[in-house]
């Protein structure tokens, strides 16, 4: 049996990762690290956007899985990634914006749009990997080679959000990864693998009941909420949702949540992922279900879960850079 370290959300932090590495008795090997003799490391995605050392993040995973001594699944950032870098084939079959100058083409010419919001998000990866460089022709590509979802028999690992049917949807249809076919399809808002990418990659969202907003940690205003899809089906709004305390004192304690496909206790084999910004004390989400994401741009500290085999996951085989 392999035994699994599975690591947060890095970000294009590569100091406070390679800590953690080292922590993990992980050995420095060419551009990656070696994992310890029975073991392997493996990332729930978001390498890039924000930090300072995005290219040797990437660099870093890539050498590691080349070498078997790593896996990583995609994350929002790096899908969000491949779609900032490929045109939008309208519903003829053309491409969006075709015929116009570069300079001219609007947001929509390409799967992600290239709307002020968007760029901001993504600016400071652009500008590390210089947009448009072989190098990041040659990242995306391989951003592309990632699987979105791993069962690897003893744990399960996404991004954001195990949802057994969007998992097995997407598995029929990435067996050569993501390819044009399938990212112009995953592109229309409400196709079935536009749904699953926002689900897996993403998570759960569903509207606030009664009109409410709340306000986000960058500020935005949002009717909105991510759920934590983890909690036993018909938890309160107020268990589920993931706002401010302030906006938490809101809602009402006692209306549940709509019963949804993929929100429950999840059953079997433990499920990590990553993406929530969690902070405080460093524990599963439930005895089958941990977030290794600790928000390393706030808190400049990496959390991996050490998993040893275990069915049911424990506060204690959490580690951290520092
Ligand atoms: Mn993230």
């Amino acid at each position: 049996m392999t035994a699994y370290d599975v690591i947060g959300d890095i970000h294009g932090y590569a100091a406070p990762l390679e800590a953690l590495l080292g922590r993990m008795g992980y050995v420095r090997n060419g551009k990656g690290w070696r994992a310890p003799h029975g073991r392997k490391a493996v990332f729930v995605g978001d390498l890039v956007d924000r930090g300072p050392e995005q290219v040797r993040v990437v660099e870093l995973v890539r050498s590691m899985i080349d070498d078997e001594q790593a896996l990583c699944v995609l994350g929002n950032h790096e899908y969000n990634a491949i779609g900032w870098m490929t045109r939008r084939l309208g519903p003829d079959g053309k491409l969006v914006g075709e015929g116009k100058r570069a300079n001219e083409l609007p947001p929509e010419a390409w799967l992600k749009k290239h709307t002020e919001r968007n760029l901001g998000n993504h600016a400071e990866f652009l500008k590390q990997v210089k947009e448009g460089s072989d190098l990041h022709n040659e990242m995306i590509k391989w951003f592309r080679t990632l699987p979105v979802a791993l069962d690897l028999g003893g744990i399960r690992v996404a991004h954001a959000w195990w949802n057994d049917t969007f998992v097995r949807r997407l598995d029929d249809r990435l067996r050569n990864g993501l390819d044009d076919t399938f990212l112009q399809a995953a592109g229309v808002k409400g196709s079935p693998e536009w749904t699953a990418m926002e689900g897996v990659t993403k998570g759960l969202e569903a509207f606030l009941p009664d009109g409410m907003t709340f306000v986000d940690h960058s500020g935005v205003v949002r009717p909105e909420v991510r759920l934590r899809w983890w909690l036993p089906k018909g938890s309160s709004w107020r268990a589920a949702a993931f706002v401010s305390d302030e906006a938490r004192e809101r809602l009402c304690d006692r209306t549940p949540v709509p019963d949804c496909d993929g929100f429950g206790e999840v059953e079997g084999a433990p499920v990590f992922i990553g993406h929530y910004w969690m902070d405080g004390p460093r524990t599963p989400q439930s005895s089958k279900v941990a977030c290794c994401d600790y928000s390393v741009p706030r808190s400049r500290r990496m959390v991996a879960y050490r998993w040893d085999g275990e069915g049911e996951l424990s506060a204690a085989n959490f580690v951290e850079s520092d």
